[in-house]
């Protein structure tokens, strides 16, 4: 039977486990890289190993998304993470230099690797051929220590691309087509294979436009052929010797094939507040539009910008917008400025800003109260654009520039003819944002620089075979981490600080919960379906940790949170029976004894003392989970190992 590219790159990387779907594998992990936002309670972490020398082939940390210093936390986030990265054998990637996923594409992913990284976008790499999943901090220390990344086999779904894309429909609308059809939980367990004829047409940027938001599919990875474009790709890089063919054998076998004709597709939006939420530009064409902003991992290309600059060259933007122009990397900014793109971006009124992360995550131009926001983005939660009744649609460069130029949601088709853009033979290369680590024989004298931002884990106990807690809070169905542990400009700086962070606990949802929580000392969260999606960020489970809560039960989780709640030491449970969600209500005390046991059985009786019902729930652990929740977490674990 032959093997999928997913498949062949777990093959050679497998140090554990069968390659059965649904049952835990170990990786060997060659590359990794983090952000800062993520990164310094990950190299908090790594510090606790004790580990002298990271031991992976790559690591890469980088600075992108705490980018705004209105007070000394995030520089002096950035500080510690620089002297990390020097102490410790990482490159570091300093402010200024890029997005994260931006830059790795660019200048260090390599085709048939494994990438794990502290962030949901890390599968970005899979444009490269890449095997890049996101992971939680805690593991992508591990992996940085030497350590293998678990996750669970997944299922194989294939797209097959046929045709070609219409002028002005892009990437994007291929990445929202394909969350039509299956939905941000629709991916849960898959690695999405991209292959087909189709997929000869498409650049290496506009492929790792569409794996970046394959994570918005819930999907462990999505990955593309490494062929004759990736290795055009990597030429023109300075690269080419990085480049291995990969494809998937003919005769691999699939769980599921969606057939996508590229020809066919029209430029699409994704309309608040869900990536899945989706209409194509003519049911919607003519809505006023306030604010525009073209950037993220997603869509920050130089091709991406080049488009843009094209759209708007010679124009003015409509009098109503506001539009932020962030291109994705120091490589991008500098080829955009030299070849003269950027003058049209500025003279047709857009706010250039830096190249990081920015308003994606609420670093600055949240829109007016209930302004309708414009992004080449990934994510439009509620809320997470730092408005919380802001209306956020996902869109393509092309539809964005053409909107800011009218001040309606327009179809760029009618913006004029089309230029073919060309991608470089040569991209603009200096790594001098890149800042190496120390020898071996230096790091020692290294000292790591530590502001008083940063404050201890939570601390957490082996677990208990008995629980009795009442529910804190119950919420419904896709539950973000945006909802339980909130990002934004006012929020972010204090990453490495969960007591002050756990005030905004769910705040989205239930602003009472920290205080009750709190109150409660122990309790038990209620979920529904796909609980926890988005963002890889682990404080979702260190901050419920600190504030008491011991186990979550949901009707399905995604795949990250899921395995970051475990490493915090909280048990997933999810309900054997969807409908007994309806059973329990928020304050009801639930009892669930003989845990141990339940644990090694995958499934538990709960009574719920308040209504003296009981209902069942399970979860598949491993032996290896098992023994990481008995011990408090896997900090705890690895300790004690
Ligand atoms: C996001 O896009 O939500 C983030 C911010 O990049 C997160 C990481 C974080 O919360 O720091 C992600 O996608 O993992
Ligand atoms: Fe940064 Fe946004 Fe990409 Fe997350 S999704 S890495 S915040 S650009």
């Amino acid at each position: 039977m032959g093997l999928t590219i997913a498949q062949k790159i777990i093959k050679a990387h497998l140090v554990e486990g069968e390659m059965k779907v649904g049952s835990e594998i170990a990786l060997k992990i060659d590359q990794t890289l983090t952000q800062d936002a993520t990164g310094t309670m990950a190299y908090l972490e790594f510090e606790t190993m004790g580990i002298p020398r990271v031991k992976t082939e790559l690591s890469v940390a980088y600075i992108d998304h705490n980018t705004l210093q209105s007070g000394f936390e995030n520089a002096d986030d950035h500080l510690y993470i620089q002297s990390v990265a020097k102490k410790y054998g990482l490159k570091f990637s300093r402010p200024g230099n890029g997005i994260c996923h931006q830059v790795h594409l660019e200048r260090f992913g390599k085709p048939g690797k494994t990438l794990i990284g502290s962030d949901s976008h890390t599968p970005t790499g899979g444009g490269i051929g890449m095997l890049a999943m996101g992971a939680g901090g805690l593991d992508v220390a591990v992996a940085m220590g030497g350590g293998a990344y678990y996750i669970t086999m997944p299922k194989m779904y294939k797209v097959n691309l046929t045709g070609k894309l219409k002028p002005y429909v892009t990437a994007k609308d291929v990445s929202l087509k394909i969350l039509q059809i299956l939905t941000v939980k629709g991916g849960v367990g898959a690695i999405i294979d991209w292959g087909g004829e189709g997929v000869k047409t498409l650049t290496v940027p506009q492929r790792a436009t569409i794996t970046n938001m394959g994570t918005e599919l819930g999907a462990t990875t999505s990955i593309f052929p490494s062929d004759e474009i990736t290795y055009e790709f990597l030429k023109a890089q300075g690269r080419g010797e990085d480049y291995i063919p990969l494809s998937s054998d003919p005769d691999a076998v699939y769980d599921k094939i969606i057939d996508i004709n590229l020809s066919e597709l029209e430029p699409m939006l994704a309309c608040p507040h869900s990536p899945d939420n989706i209409v194509e530009v003519s049911q919607i064409a003519g809505k006023k539009v306030n604010q525009v902003c073209i950037g993220s991992c997603t869509n920050s290309s130089l091709a991406d910008m080049l488009r843009v600059a094209s759209i708007l060259k010679g124009k003015t933007i409509a009098e109503g917008v506001s539009l932020s122009v962030s291109p994705g990397s120091k490589q991008v900014l500098s080829m955009l400025a030299n070849c003269g793109a950027l003058t049209d971006i500025i003279a047709a009124g857009a706010r250039v800003l830096e190249c990081a992360c920015g308003p994606c995550i609420g670093m600055g131009f949240s829109p007016n109260s209930e302004g309708v926001s414009l992004r080449t983005f990934n994510r439009n939660f509620e809320g997470r654009s730092g408005t919380k009744n802001g209306q956020v649609y996902l869109v393509s460069p092309e539809l964005a520039a053409a909107s800011a130029l009218t001040g309606v949601i327009t179809d760029p088709r009618t913006v004029g003819n089309y230029e073919e853009i060309e991608m470089p033979k040569e991209f603009l290369i200096n790594d001098n944002g890149i800042i190496l680590p120390a020898s071996e024989e230096d790091a020692k004298n290294v000292e790591i620089v530590r502001g008083p931002n940063i404050k201890p884990f939570p601390t957490t106990k082996p677990l208990e075979n008995s629980i009795s807690a009442k529910i804190g809070l119950k919420v419904g169905d896709n539950i973000t981490t945006d909802h339980i542990m909130p990002a934004g400009a006012k929020i972010l700086p204090y990453r490495s600080n969960i007591p002050y962070l756990s005030k905004f606990c769910f705040a989205v949802c239930d602003e009472g919960f920290s205080e009750r929580a709190k109150e409660l000392k122990q309790s038990i969260i209620v979920g529904g379906t796909n609980y926890g999606q988005g963002s890889s960020r682990e404080h979702a489970a260190l901050v419920p940790l600190y504030l008491g809560v011991k186990v979550v039960i949901a009707k399905s989780f995604a795949r990250i949170h899921s395995a970051n709640l475990i490493n915090a030491g909280i048990i997933p449970f999810e309900f054997k029976n969807e409908n007994d969600y309806e059973l329990v209500s928020q304050g009801d005390e639930l009892v669930i004894s003989n845990i141990f046991k339940a644990l090694e059985n995958g499934i538990a009786t709960i009574t719920n003392a308040t209504t003296n019902k009981t209902f069942e729930v399970v979860y598949k652990f491993s032996s290896r989970q098992i023994d990481i929740l008995k011990a408090g977490g896997l900090l705890a674990y690895t300790k004690g190992e």
